[in-house]
């Protein structure tokens, strides 16, 4: 199905549909900072860990996730800790409080986290609760689910002593109003740079975590969830091999199942480069695909602490804290036409 048939086909026409924060095809360009390289590290025998990488331009939760890493703390504690410092960012529009709303006004956050145990919990469409990471480890933990939705989510929340409060900043505010003007559909590349946030770690034990979280599409359907609290597309972590998580139009990655597949052709041998790259293929390849209207990012890790990322748009990158150095990777990217 095409993108023009799957808006009409879920009444989406005339209705805007935008990934994240910033918008319009291809305009976010990196950091100054940023590196122009492609992220590949195959490299030596040389300690790797601990080593912590997420989407995106997300440095200061990188820093946090290593500060729990190098303080011996485990690679749960270390992604968990490290959204949570995005969800509390209200600058960025695309997870926690400040992420851009529903188009009927709603913030709705969809989150996940995954142990070293292939233990795993995740919150979808909760409402009200800034730091869905959490809640969603709180289902890991104590609950004998993986997920929870809705109001059942937010009530679990609450339970478990999570204040709620109103995430709709005036910023998000002003730009959902603005964008119900014209409420017109128009598929934005790039728009979730930088503040969605994936994140996976390796602690100094070797073992392997990950987690996930954002206010998924601005102006989405009431009721839309994306990939990112689906374990297996958003996020997939088998501490034999090595973990992935995605980042962008949630609906080409939940189709493709992409992180398990990720994760399960480094099984077969790939390096996390090259899985990465099949992922992508997997969505760029297919007849009718209509890539060139949406983007998907990957990053993995395997075991050993190489490192990929592949997307299928340019701009898309990775930050990447290891051998003592906080930083922000260009990533290689499909369409170079
Ligand atoms: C979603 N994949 O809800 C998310 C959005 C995202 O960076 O990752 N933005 O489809």
């Amino acid at each position: 199905m095409n993108r023009r048939k799957f808006i009409k086909n879920t009444a989406l026409t005339g209705a805007g549909l935008t990934i994240g924060k910033s918008l319009i095809g291809c305009a976010d360009k990196p950091a100054e900072d940023s590196k122009t390289a492609i992220v590949s590290s195959e490299s030596s025998s040389k300690a790797k860990l601990p080593l912590v990488i997420a989407t995106w331009h997300v440095k200061e939760a990188t820093a946090k996730a290593m500060e729990v890493l190098q303080a011996g703390g485990n690679a749960l504690d270390a992604v968990e800790e490290g959204c949570r410092v995005e969800e509390a960012n209200e600058k960025g529009q695309s997870v926690g409080k400040g992420g851009l709303p529903d188009r009927d006004g709603n913030v709705t956050l969809d989150a996940c986290i995954m142990d070293n145990y292939g233990n795993c919990g995740s919150v979808v469409y909760l409402q009200n609760i800034t730091h869905a990471v959490s809640v969603a480890r709180k289902v890991m933990e104590d609950t004998p689910h993986v997920m929870l939705a809705g109001e059942g989510a937010k009530q679990f929340a609450i339970s478990k002593g999570f204040e709620p409060e109103d995430l709709l900043t005036n910023a998000s505010k002003k730009a959902w109003k603005k964008w119900k003007i014209e409420a017109k559909y128009k598929p934005i590349i790039n728009i979730e740079n930088h503040d969605t946030i994936g994140m996976l770690a390796i602690d100094q034990n070797g073992d392997i975590s990950g987690a996930c979280t954002t206010s998924g599409l601005a102006y989405k359907m009431g009721g839309r969830v994306g990939d990112s609290p689906i374990i297996g597309s958003g996020l997939f972590v088998d501490n034999e091999i090595g973990a992935c998580v995605a980042t962008g139009l949630g609906e080409e990655v939940v189709k493709t199942v992409g992180s398990f597949l990720v994760v399960e052709l480094m099984r077969q041998g790939k390096s996390p480069q090259n899985a990465c790259e099949e992922a992508i293929s997997r969505i760029v390849n297919k007849p009718n695909s209509n890539y060139k209207d949406f983007q998907v990012g990957y990053i993995a890790v395997n075991k050993k602490g190489d490192i990929g990322s592949y997307s299928i748009h340019q701009w898309f990158s990775v930050t990447k804290f290891q051998y003592g150095v906080n930083e922000q990777i260009q990533s290689d990217y499909f369409n170079k036409a």
